[in-house]
């Protein structure tokens, strides 16, 4: 060992060079001496893996001076926490952010290496589902670009969201691998480990009295949380912040008495059920999984990131009594509810606290962003399964809920009927947790993620609790990266955009406001339309190559990408598809808008519905391709494996934006706002964050459609009959017959008969109510095709007016308003 006074004393290694020669011969370095392979022999993934080692180096450099930072400051700091991270890509945004793309491309060019070749060869790390998932990526790189000091806390799932795959149409699932080759970005910290426990008993020592009675929990299985770092750059690398991913390891690697005694596979159980938990991302959005595994998650990650941010606390300030002031834990939705209860238990029984401290250090702590207010969404796990896997967390929530429950009753007076509405046991049926109670009540903040959706809380899902804790719920509107989103995604328009404003948007998107009268610039809309024409080319060579169907470019690309859901309203789209060529092939002579209407995402796999809409994109699209009459005038496509790399690709390429969800349903959607930063109009409803956009972009430049969120509610309070208003709809009615009679599923003419008659019977994400409005809309859009300089104008506006959706504004109103933290 070397002693304290030698450490002192140690030089830091001098800050690594940006120079293209020092980077080429590191590369060369690293393919030689970190991966042990001759240049004339390397393959690409070695080239990738040598890439990345070299860049990593630049960001540690930064990173370390981060770290230390935080610690000599004292500054709060802010922990994220979240089952899921959707990432993408990291090494483009990382070199990106370090400005040192040119250099970089130099160095490799100078090797006879293509950069871009190079990072396409870089797996999507796809630790996500979809919205929720991409919005910690987002905000992990924006607390980073605001200097934020932050950590992710996740798990380091070895099978990210599966691989979708089309046989016939229908999805197939399969398994994702994103580790196979390696991660250079990541580190393991073998060092950060944590017992986690489950299941057993709780013992209970003292006299009786509560002062000096104590709980002892003896879990009856044990696994060990490891933790793997990742950096994450922020904008000009001002602050490289750290994602820290748990797995899971067995305490005893292999039971040798079974392993001698014969018994092989026993031997491994322990193993492999520790294994288990950091095996697979559950890939249902929206809906709770349900089972024991997933439980078993959330508490293994939860309770392994609080005891690493207990132990950073107290090694730097020796009292946990100061916590609230130097550490903010943000709960992405309810999965790391149970933390709540944990941080209770490690304080109260770990730490020997007393019960109203810890509640009040607790609540001071955490805040939770709730996204869906879906009832069916809503998280809660059976009380016995609780029960039983965590006994002591139970006997917590139980003391906590009692405690709230006396305060709603004696000191405001509520009913049986509200006590009921806020209690976090569901004593309706068999009795539950419910997760989103304990979440609000452990939490000093509680967030929605769009105007509309937040006053939706108030109203509906946590109208008792918002009475309760009237200060409680607030609004803080989704954001996305205009890094990725705009800067690395959209190189042609991000050098449009700076040739004609300059730098300043760089730092700020709300400087893209000085775009605005280029919008009546014809030179610069003709530039603006050459780049989205480019991006259109790139779109339709991946689609050529992937799927062998050539596109007209100067086609509207209608582009709706996003996970398969029934209120999400893939289907309407379909619907107003399948009418319109319906209408060419009745007048083929008329002046159509040729179109291309593009699909792209997955389903959950238990999602029946969701897979069968699938299908039916596919068969619609098999038909209409396929049929000369309207060839060249419309055109069908769903890609195959939506993932953030595919976005990447198909945002700066889109003319039209689809966000049609049933109003009241979507939360926020982001999609929506990062196709209006790329230069999309959005046809939409008023649902979520569209709302806010079209009070950015201005009424005429974007087309809404369709029911409000209050006039949904009230139609299915009044008894809305789809019934009859698909009678009254001439053209809905014959699309809907041409679909459930089995004209796109001739092998199977039943295929969609169940979906269809599904609209008739209840209909309830109002389909058939929109559906009039809706194709109004698409001919109103059609019609503004039309006129070039002015759909460019109108696409120009909204680049320039979404600059407030950048998720930096996002994050510092959390770090303003939530966390009291950073600069
Ligand atoms: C999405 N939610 C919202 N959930 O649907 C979307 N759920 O409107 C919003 O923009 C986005 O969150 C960000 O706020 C989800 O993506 C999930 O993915 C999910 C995953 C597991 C369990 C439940």
């Amino acid at each position: 060992m070397i002693t304290k006074s030698v450490i002192a004393d140690l030089p830091s290694p001098p800050p690594r060079s940006a120079d293209p020669a020092k980077l080429a011969a590191e590369i060369i370095e690293r393919l030689t001496y970190s991966i042990g392979k001759d240049a004339k022999v390397a393959k690409p993934h070695d080239w990738m893996t040598a890439t990345i080692l070299v860049i990593r180096d630049r960001v540690i450099d930064r990173w370390m001076a981060s770290t230390r930072q935080t610690y000599e400051t004292g500054g709060k700091r802010v922990y994220y926490l979240s089952l899921e991270f959707l990432i993408g890509r990291l090494t483009r945004d990382a070199v990106s952010n370090l400005g040192m793309i040119d250099e970089v491309r130099e160095a490799l060019n100078s090797l006879g290496v293509d950069f871009d070749a190079v990072t396409a060869l870089e797996p999507d790390a796809a630790l996500g589902n979809g919205g929720l998932g991409r919005l910690a990526a987002c905000f992990m790189e924006s607390m980073a670009t605001v200097d934020v000091p932050a950590y992710g806390y996740g798990i380091r799932y070895v099978h990210g969201l599966f691989r979708q795959q089309m046989s016939d149409g229908w999805q197939v699932e399969l398994p994702e691998t994103w580790l196979a080759n390696g991660n250079a970005w990541e580190f393991q910290r073998r060092e950060s480990a944590y017992e986690i426990g489950f299941g057993g008993s709780v013992d209970t020592i003292g006299n009786g009295s509560d002062e000096t009675q104590r709980c002892i929990w003896k879990p009856q299985e044990r696994v060990i949380a490891t933790a793997f770092d990742t950096p994450v750059v922020g904008w000009r690398a001002k602050r490289v912040n750290t994602l820290r991913l748990w797995t899971a390891q067995p305490i005893d690697p292999i039971l040798l008495d079974a392993f001698n005694a014969g018994d092989h596979i026993g031997a491994l159980r322990e193993s492999n059920k520790a294994e288990a938990l950091a095996r697979v991302l559950y890939p249902a959005d929206q809906t709770p999984a349900g089972q024991e595994l997933r439980l078993r998650q959330e508490y293994f990650f939860s309770s392994a990131s609080l005891q690493d941010i207990l132990r950073r606390h107290l090694q730097q300030y020796g009292d946990l009594r100061t916590l609230a002031d130097k550490v903010a834990i943000q709960l992405n939705d309810t999965h790391p509810a149970v933390s709540v209860a944990e941080m209770m238990r490690l304080l109260i029984d770990i730490h020997r606290m007393d019960f109203d401290q810890a509640w009040d250090i607790t609540r001071a702590t955490f805040s939770y962003t709730n996204h869906t207010l879906l009832p069916e969404a809503l998280e809660s796990w059976p009380v016995p399964l609780f029960e039983r896997l965590l006994p002591r967390h139970m006997q917590l929530v139980y003391a906590i809920n009692a405690n709230v429950l006396r305060h709603a009753r004696k000191d405001r007076g509520f009913s049986d009927e509200k006590i009921r509405a806020v209690s976090m046991i569901d004593e309706a049926g068999d009795r539950r947790v419910r997760m989103g109670n304990l979440a609000f009540l452990g939490s000093h903040s509680i967030n929605g993620v769009s105007a509309l959706h937040t006053e939706l809380m108030k109203q509906t899902v946590f109208s008792d609790l918002h009475g309760l804790y009237p200060d409680r719920i607030n609004n803080k509107t989704n954001g996305i990266t205009p890094r990725r989103w705009l800067m690395q995604c959209n190189r042609g328009l991000f050098g449009l955009i700076r040739e004609a404003i300059g730098d300043d948007f760089m730092d700020d998107a709300e400087k893209l406001k000085a775009l605005e009268p280029f919008a009546r610039d014809a030179g610069f809309r003709a530039r603006f339309a050459n780049v989205k024409r480019d991006n259109k080319v790139r779109l339709s060579n991946l689609v050529a190559r992937r799927m062998g169907i050539r596109l007209d470019p100067s086609s509207l690309f209608d582009i709706q990408i996003k996970r398969i859901h029934e209120y999400k309203r893939q289907l309407l789209n379909i619907i107003e598809a399948v009418a319109i060529y319906d209408q060419i092939r009745s007048h083929p002579e008329l002046d159509w808008t040729p179109r291309v209407k593009f699909f792209a995402g997955k389903a959950a796999p238990s999602y029946y519905n969701a897979k069968l809409i699938i299908k039916l994109a596919n068969d619609v699209a098999r038909v209409i391709n396929n049929d000369p009459t309207v060839r060249g005038l419309l055109k069908i496509v769903f890609i195959p494996n939506y993932n953030v790399s595919l976005a990447e690709v198909m945002v700066p390429a889109a003319d039209l934006s689809e966000q049609i969800s049933t109003a009241g349903m979507e939360a926020s959607g982001t999609g929506n706002m990062k196709f209006a930063l790329n230069g999309a109009l959005t046809i939409g409803t008023l649902d979520g964050a569209n709302v806010e956009i079209r009070e950015c972009v201005g009424e005429d430049n974007i087309v809404i459609f369709g029911l409000t969120a209050e006039e949904v509610a009230q139609q299915r309070a009044d008894g809305y009959n789809p019934r009859a208003v698909i009678e009254n709809s001439r053209e809905l009615s014959q699309a809907l017959t041409a679909i459930a009679s089995g004209v796109f599923s001739p092998d199977d003419r039943d295929r969609f008969s169940g979906l269809i008659s599904g609209l008739y019977e209840h209909d309830w994400f109002m389909v058939a109510a929109d559906f009039d409005a809706y194709t109004r809309a698409q001919r109103q859009v059609d019609s503004l095709w039309v006129d070039e300089e002015a759909w460019y104008g109108r696409t120009i506006l909204n680049t320039a007016r979404v600059g407030w959706f950048s998720s930096d504004r996002t994050i510092r109103q959390y770090a303003k308003e939530i966390w009291k933290a950073g600069p």
